[in-house]
């Protein structure tokens, strides 16, 4: 399984309505983005599995949608993987739920949990936060390029890093190497062409 270089995160705190959401997604598959995860912190169970439809009907035919936290709403929203951290279900209870053909990432952000989800079934690993970030309440520890570096040398499998990833940065996360960049924050404001840039920088 290859991951495309940028690995765009749709973080529904960040839009007025599901309507906004969508918009935002579509100029991120206009930029040429493949992989998106829909992320919700706050949102009750049905709000998710509306929004999380949406995306799948707007987007879902270009675009492999990652379900963040919930491996029962990706099934109910038709997607096409779930990403899990570790205060979530395991990895090998997700993939109980989910069937051997859905991405499963997990997130680490130690060497130990990577060593941990090395183990695991999961199609890709997630480190960091790399560097400081604001979209995450009470984020770990920064673990900066030397942890990307000191991840890649703990796994084989597909690394994303995540957390404080900009344009000005991202390169510099690659070159330690992260094979994929997820990103909130530095999408927001001018998605298509953050995301142009990004994929141009990152080529
Ligand atoms: N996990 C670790 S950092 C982070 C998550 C979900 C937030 C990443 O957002 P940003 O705005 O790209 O720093
Ligand atoms: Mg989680």
């Amino acid at each position: 399984m290859i991951l495309p270089r940028l690995y765009a995160i749709l973080d529904a705190s960040a839009h007025a309505d599901v309507d906004c959401l969508v918009a935002f997604g579509q100029e991120l598959r206009a930029a040429g983005c493949t992989l998106l995860q829909y992320r919700n912190k706050s949102g009750n169970a049905r709000i998710m599995l509306e929004q999380a439809r949406e995306l799948k009907k707007h987007l879902g035919s270009a675009v492999r949608l990652i379900m963040n936290d919930r491996a029962d709403l990706c099934l109910a929203a038709g997607f096409d993987g779930v990403h899990v951290g570790q205060d979530d279900l395991s990895p090998e209870a997700v993939r109980a739920i989910i069937g051997p053909d859905r991405w499963l990432g997990v997130s680490t952000h130690n060497p130990e949990q990577l060593r941990e989800a090395d183990l695991t079934s999961a199609n890709y690993l997630a480190i960091g936060p790399v560097f400081v970030t604001t979209s995450k309440d009470k984020p770990d520890p920064v673990v900066g390029l030397e942890g990307v570096r000191r991840a890649r040398s703990l796994t084989r499998k597909p690394l994303v890093a995540i957390g404080g990833i900009t344009r000005a940065n991202a390169a510099s996360v690659i070159e330690a190497g992260a094979d994929s960049v997820a990103v909130i924050s530095d999408l927001l404001r001018e998605p298509r062409k953050s995301a142009e840039e990004f994929f141009r920088i990152l080529r």
